[in-house]
């Protein structure tokens, strides 16, 4: 999968995609990061992005030609699945999403900054927009790297047997067991037995029984069975 990230921060995005899984993402050629500055794509002076919006009001708007151009030339060398605005008023990113997302072959991410982006840009380029949440951040590429983590590491090749995803929260709709590793006793806080047991049958039920449990104190809206 190719990602490539429209920013007017690049350096906010230089580590996040450096560590663990997502490095062994690159490394095994699975994902392919760019991260561009969208001042580079500007055709005004002085690096200009932003200007005051029409109509007034207080904060700046991203203007629409550097987005324009900046889409366009990287569209010449590749054809987008999505491309995504990373905005507190899109639809909220969960796991289906991610799930979706990471069976794309090319994702273009768009950050926002300021009071946001030229409508215009939204209308005619931007084919999906999300948000990573009900909170307001300073501008879209922390959400992008969060995009980036939860979508990356669900690529078919990317995780092994012991990070699978398929035990992760949210996967089935439940969220993951407790777990445990050694010492089993722990300052007198002890292992629960069943885990100490070597019975698979017995312990897939009790992580079962847990994740239910779990979920429906922590997360009612989420309704586990
Ligand atoms: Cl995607 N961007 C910004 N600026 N704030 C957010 C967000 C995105 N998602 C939640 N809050």
């Amino acid at each position: 999968m190719q990602i490539d990230i429209i920013t007017v921060l690049p350096e906010l995005l230089e580590s996040p995609f450096s560590h663990s899984i997502l490095k062994r993402a690159k490394q095994r050629e699975l994902l392919d990061i760019h991260v561009y500055n969208l001042r580079d794509y500007t055709p005004y002076k002085h690096g200009q992005v932003d200007d005051y919006q029409f109509g007034g009001g207080a904060g700046m708007v991203m203007m629409p030609e550097p987005l324009a151009i900046a889409i366009e030339k990287l569209q010449e060398k590749i054809k987008y699945d999505e491309i995504i605005f990373l905005t507190p008023d899109g639809e909220t990113f969960n796991q289906p999403i991610a799930n979706q997302l990471s069976m794309k072959q090319n994702l273009l991410l768009i950050c926002g900054h300021y009071k946001g982006i030229d409508e215009r840009i939204r209308e005619h380029f931007i084919t999906r927009e999300i948000s990573i949440g009900d909170y307001v951040l300073s501008g879209g590429e922390l959400a992008a790297a969060v995009l980036v983590d939860a979508v990356g590491r669900l690529i078919p090749g990317v995780l092994n047997d012991e990070t699978s995803a398929l035990s992760d929260s949210f996967q089935d709709n439940l969220l993951a067991p407790p777990v445990y590793t050694r010492p089993a006793d722990f300052r007198g806080w002890k292992v629960p037995d069943i885990l100490l047991g070597g019975n698979p049958t017995l312990i897939d039920e009790w992580r079962h029984e847990q994740s239910v449990k779990r979920t429906q104190e922590r997360r009612p809206d989420m309704k586990a069975e």
